[in-house]
């Protein structure tokens, strides 16, 4: 029998029954388990049975509710953005801006501050699925400002796949894993999405930016986000401007490389959100300004497209950004369920002095969030939840429901009354809107025939996906070639793949001819016939560069120093102080997680153990040891790929000359280059520090000639 929990509770923490189901003993009473409905559980570890070897009896209701409350643990996944990670946050404002708009976070004084939580996500992959695919990243805020939930449901990039609202789900269904095999899993690497693509030419602009390394980011910290849409600003004085949304991360922008991505995904799939929950873990919380982009009737009027359709951007040269505030992520969820699962994001939650613009992409997607949150969070009540409800007041007279949690008491549950006052005065009777601060919308005019077209300014569809193309730098042209060439690779039908070289040919024929070539193609598929003859004069845009605006630092970056016995423990001490000077984090890695005894007779802790901290995890690599202990794994694969890996993928790699046997073993020690410092010569520590700032050593790769 198992022993039943004494009076005073002060039985031994860890008691066998004879069965060997172990009983731990509550501390005190407040600690005593109890069922949901709370009645004491004696023992959660046997199902009441008859007998000891006997059948189960349905009679356990305590076995029953918890069976039946697992059963239930799950809500339906998100159909997109599935696999996500939420962070809070303070938006603080640093220049009002109350001649555009009346919105409460924009408004007031000077560093007035707004509470925030962050989403950001994958699109294609399920829950589970690892944090490097290559994919559009979703950067969803929620502002709980004093005037209401304002949500920015964007991405990490400014355009979108299709222009209309009632294209998404065939291009989310082309996406996502066949219906009848169920693979391939979060990425677009298949015949359904570049069949669906190469016949919506509206995707190209998007084509060239999810072919860019901004699908493949380094760290969620070092992603800048976008509204996308164009929205509408209004002031006190119902003045009306248009508005796009930026964030601008203050780390910079970085990504990993493609054969990088792959790697991490099989060593580490919660990459981004590991590094996300390590840095506010260390207090190094990252920061991002917020950009508006103001333009009015007029610019709309002359810029070279329909600023309603959301596959173009407007470029920063020509409507210049101005930063307005500061977000920062400084507290990590408590709760993963009920704060980033359940969180509930709708384009629709905007506040006085935002307004939504006739792109029918937003106004489809207005109507959509709504829709999904009943279906995933069970009911109507959803703001109940702690972290969708609104932190300023919330007066109405909605009620009941599945769920219900804020109730309103009295008798009044309806407008217009005359309860409060006279005969009636004993009830509240509730509130009332009011037409001078409630939210207005821009009073727009609007006319038209009832037409199910597309406007002929939405028709260029090549332009600025060409703009993108020249405005990267070679590295980057060249990334962009190569992830287009391992996409349509992996395209089993030829003329899907001629169809898609077909659109890059009125984009940049160098580039449609690298793709055709990296396929294997004798000769470039003639060019899809075109809506609209594509500009081929539009100038370069510097700012959509990743490589072109690096942040020149280290700052947020990690720095992976493998040691082995007899490290020299001098210039493993300077490398930790330069790298934690910098503003970087340092983790340690040996061959055995208990650490390496360095030349002092110091035991210094490991951090990984080698074969689970492989270089692909970390931004810049040093390998210190000594000649014996170098030798000893220079025929170990995990040490070998530690070294060959950082080189491939362009990384700076500090080395002590004692490392020669393991570096040459992994076939880089006589291809040595300016990316390589020796840390016991001139540059020391620090000088490879210093170094590190460039983030990578971009000289060592191939890239296509100008
Ligand atoms: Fe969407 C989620 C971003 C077009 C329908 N979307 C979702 C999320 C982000 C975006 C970041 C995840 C929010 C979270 O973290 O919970 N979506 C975008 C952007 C778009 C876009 C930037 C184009 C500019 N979306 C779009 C369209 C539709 C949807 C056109 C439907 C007509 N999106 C949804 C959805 C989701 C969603 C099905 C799934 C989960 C959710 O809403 O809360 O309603």
């Amino acid at each position: 029998m198992p022993t039943r929990v004494s009076k005073d509770c002060e039985l031994a923490d860890f008691e066998l029954s004879k069965g060997g189901a172990n009983h731990q003993k509550p501390k005190g009473k407040d600690d005593i388990m109890t069922t949901a409905q709370g009645a004491p559980v004696a023992d959660d570890q046997n199902w009441l049975k008859a007998g000891a070897r006997g059948p189960s009896l349905l009679e356990d209701h305590i076995a029953r509710e918890k069976i039946f409350h697992f059963d239930h643990e799950r809500i339906p996944e998100r159909v997109v953005h599935a696999r996500g990670y939420g962070v809070h946050g303070t938006f603080e404002l640093t220049d009002p801006v109350p001649e555009l708009t009346c919105a409460a976070p924009l408004t007031g004084a000077k560093g007035k501050k707004t509470p925030a939580f962050v989403r950001f996500s994958t699109v294609a992959g399920n829950k589970g699925s690892p944090d490097l695919a290559r994919d559009v990243r979703g950067f969803a805020v929620k502002l709980y400002t004093e005037e209401g939930n304002w949500d920015i449901v964007g991405n990490n990039i400014p355009v979108f796949f299709i222009q209309d609202a009632i294209k998404f789900p065939d291009l989310i269904h082309s996406a996502k894993a066949a219906p009848d095999r169920g693979f391939p899993q979060a990425q677009t690497a298949h015949d359904n999405f570049w069949d669906f693509v190469s016949l919506s030419p509206e995707s190209m602009n998007m084509i060239m930016w999810i072919m860019s390394d901004r699908t493949i980011p380094r760290s969620l910290r070092f992603m800048e986000g976008f509204g996308v849409h164009t929205f509408r600003l209004i002031n006190a004085e119902g003045e009306v401007k248009f508005v796009k949304f930026h964030w601008k991360p203050r780390l910079g922008m970085q990504s990993v490389v493609w054969n990088e991505a792959l790697k991490i995904n099989g060593m580490d799939p919660d990459f981004h959100r590991r590094d996300m929950w390590d840095s506010i873990d260390a207090g190094d919380f990252p920061q991002w300004d917020l950009g508006l982009q103001v333009f009015d009737e007029e610019f709309a009027e002359k810029f070279e497209f329909d600023v309603l359709d959301a596959t173009k951007i407007i470029p920063e040269e020509q409507v210049p950004i101005r930063i307005v505030g500061t977000l920062t992520l400084d507290a990590n969820v408590e709760n993963f369920f009920a704060e980033t699962e359940q969180v509930a994001f709708c384009t629709s939650n905007v506040v006085p002095g935002i307004d939504f613009s006739e792109d029918p992409l937003l106004q489809g997607r207005n109507f959509s969030y709504l829709d999904t949150q009943l279906k995933r969070l069970g009911g109507p009540n959803f703001t109940h939840i702690p972290i969708n409800a609104p932190k300023c007041p919330v007066r109405h007279f909605q009620q009941d429901g599945h769920m219900a949690m804020q109730n309103p008491k009295g008798r009044v549950n309806y407008e217009p009354n005359s309860w409060g006052s006279g005969e009636g005065a004993e009830a509240d009777r509730g509130p009332r809107a009011c037409p001078m601060n409630g939210f207005s919308s821009a009073p727009v005019a609007v006319s038209g025939e009832k037409v199910r077209v597309r406007s002929e300014t939405f028709a260029d569809h090549y332009s600025q996906a060409r703009q993108f193309y020249i405005s990267q730098n070679l590295v980057e042209q060249t990334h962009m070639a190569n992830a287009l060439t391992f996409e349509l690779s992996k395209v089993q039908r030829m003329d899907i793949r001629k169809r898609m070289i077909g659109h890059l040919r009125h984009i940049d024929e160098g580039l449609a001819q690298e793709v055709c070539d990296g396929i294997g193609l004798p000769k470039l598929p003639d060019k899809v016939p075109a809506a609209r003859e594509p500009i081929t004069d539009l100038p370069e845009s510097p700012a959509l560069s990743i490589l072109r605006n690096g942040p020149g630092t280290f700052k947020g970056r990690k720095l992976g120093i493998y040691v082995a016995e007899g490290a020299d423990a001098k210039i493993v001490s300077q490398l930790k102080d330069a790298a934690t000077e910098a503003g970087a984090m340092v983790e340690i890695i040996a061959p055995h997680i208990a650490g390496a005894k360095l030349s002092d007779g110091s035991m210094l802790e490991a951090d990984e153990k080698i074969d689970g901290g492989p270089s692909v995890v970390y931004d810049a690599v040093a390998v210190v040891m000594s000649e014996a202990s170098a030798s000893r794994y220079s025929t170990d694969k995990p040490s070998t790929d530690f070294v060959n890996d950082a080189f491939a993928h362009a990384k700076f790699i500090g080395y002590v000359p004692e490392v020669e046997a393991l570096f040459d073993n992994a076939g880089v020690w006589s291809r040595r280059d300016d990316g390589m410092i020796d840390l016991s010569g001139s540059q020391g520590a620090k000088g490879f520090i210093e170094k590190c700032a460039d983030l990578r050593f971009w000289d060592r790769e191939e890239v296509k000639q100008d």
